[in-house]
């Protein structure tokens, strides 16, 4: 039984991989989060009187405040998801993306190296890779040309990890994942926005022409392949994960109208993202071969899935959208 030192476990991926380390493994869980707009503790109220599961607020970027918390906690393993992990919030500001994905990545293995944590998976994103044409796929050698703000900063930690392994021999694995969807995203991104405000009768805002194109994959696929990566992988290796399943946005847009019984009238096209990247496809085929992972869910079944969830947890996402997000969304939308 390991001490995993879970960052970002509040926000929409780490809960769910808390709560599958929590009902999967007998692992004690430590998460470790600053509870900003995104993260929140009610996403994990079901398991969070289990004892194996300890909370603490902290700042990954504060090395003072890592220090305490590495020494009282000792963990053997850290899993590293706490970031800024919206595209657009990075076009308005990016500071804050610097300092938790860049500086926050860097103290997190500074303390790593000076506790001796036997593992540090570093959770990152395919949007690194930068965009695809028509055809083609990520492997894990494409070189990195990051476009957004966003992604400039997870490839600057990537390669802070990279050096961490090269520099100082450190034990770090790292996994890229194409987009997440399912329980608990927050809904500033497509799939929960799209469904909140279909549910809502609001308009359902397109970027462009909505023929951008991401592959999808559900969320407990993606924290399984984590989780293979963390027992299974080899340090200083990186593992792409993908779900197999590249739609345009336009096309994920009116799959959520259908399935919601919503019209098409909804639909309303407002101003491209600035530097939007037209593509993205993962080739999965090394955490297939040598991991023995692969994504268990359908675009078709996860979306449904994720649909019913919007629908039978409309509290959560009514509470998350109320309050400060108001401020972000009239920014975000005022001029399209
Ligand atoms: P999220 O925004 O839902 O959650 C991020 C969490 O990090 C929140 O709980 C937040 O409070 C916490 N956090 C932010 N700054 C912090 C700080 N300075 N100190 C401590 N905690 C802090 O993000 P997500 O979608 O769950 O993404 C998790 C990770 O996975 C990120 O590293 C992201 O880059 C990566 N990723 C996400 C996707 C996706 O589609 N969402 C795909 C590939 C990779
Ligand atoms: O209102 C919208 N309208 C719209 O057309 C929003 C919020 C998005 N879009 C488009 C932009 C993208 O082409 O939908 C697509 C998906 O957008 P996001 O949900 O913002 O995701 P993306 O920018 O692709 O990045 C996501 O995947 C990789 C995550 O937010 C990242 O954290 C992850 O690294």
């Amino acid at each position: 039984m390991s001490k995993i030192l879970v960052t970002g476990g509040a926000g929409f991926i780490g809960s769910n991989f808390v709560r599958m380390m929590l009902n999967g493994s007998s692992h004690s869980i430590i998460n470790l989060d600053a509870l900003t707009y995104a993260g929140n503790l009610e996403n994990l109220t079901d398991v969070s009187s289990n004892p194996r599961y300890t909370f603490v607020k902290g700042d990954i970027a504060d090395s003072g405040q890592m220090e305490e918390v590495f020494a009282a906690h000792r963990p053997d393993i850290v899993v590293h998801f706490a970031a800024e992990s919206h595209v657009d919030r990075s076009v308005i500001d990016a500071s804050a993306f610097v300092r938790t994905n860049v500086q926050g990545t860097q103290v997190l293995l500074d303390k790593s190296r000076q506790f001796k944590v036997g593992r540090f998976v570093h959770v990152s994103t395919d949007e690194v890779y930068g965009s695809l044409g028509a055809w083609g796929f990520f492997t894990e050698d494409t070189p990195m040309q990051a476009n957004s703000p966003y992604s400039a900063s997870k490839a600057g930690s990537d390669l802070l990890v990279r050096a961490a392994v090269h520099t100082h021999g450190m034990d770090c694995v790292i996994t890229r994942c194409s987009n997440n969807y399912g329980p608990y995203q927050f809904p500033e991104k497509l799939i929960p926005l799209m469904i909140a405000n279909a549910l809502e009768s609001k308009q359902l805002p397109v970027y462009g022409d909505g023929k951008n194109v991401r592959d999808w994959i559900y969320v407990t696929d993606h924290c399984e392949g984590i989780r293979a990566a963390m027992e299974r992988g080899q340090a200083g290796e990186v593992y792409n994960f993908g779900g197999n399943a590249e739609r345009e946005n336009i096309y994920v847009i009116k799959e959520i109208l259908r399935l919601l019984g919503k019209g098409e009238n909804l639909i309303h096209y407002v101003k491209d993202r600035p530097g939007h990247d037209r593509r993205y496809a993962m080739d999965s085929s090394k955490a297939r071969a040598t991991l023995g992972w692969e994504p268990r869910h359908t675009f078709e079944q996860g979306l449904r899935q994720t649909i019913d969830w919007y629908v039978q947890n409309r509290q959560w996402w009514e509470r998350v959208r109320s309050g400060a997000y108001q401020d972000y969304y009239k920014l975000q939308y005022a001029t399209r």
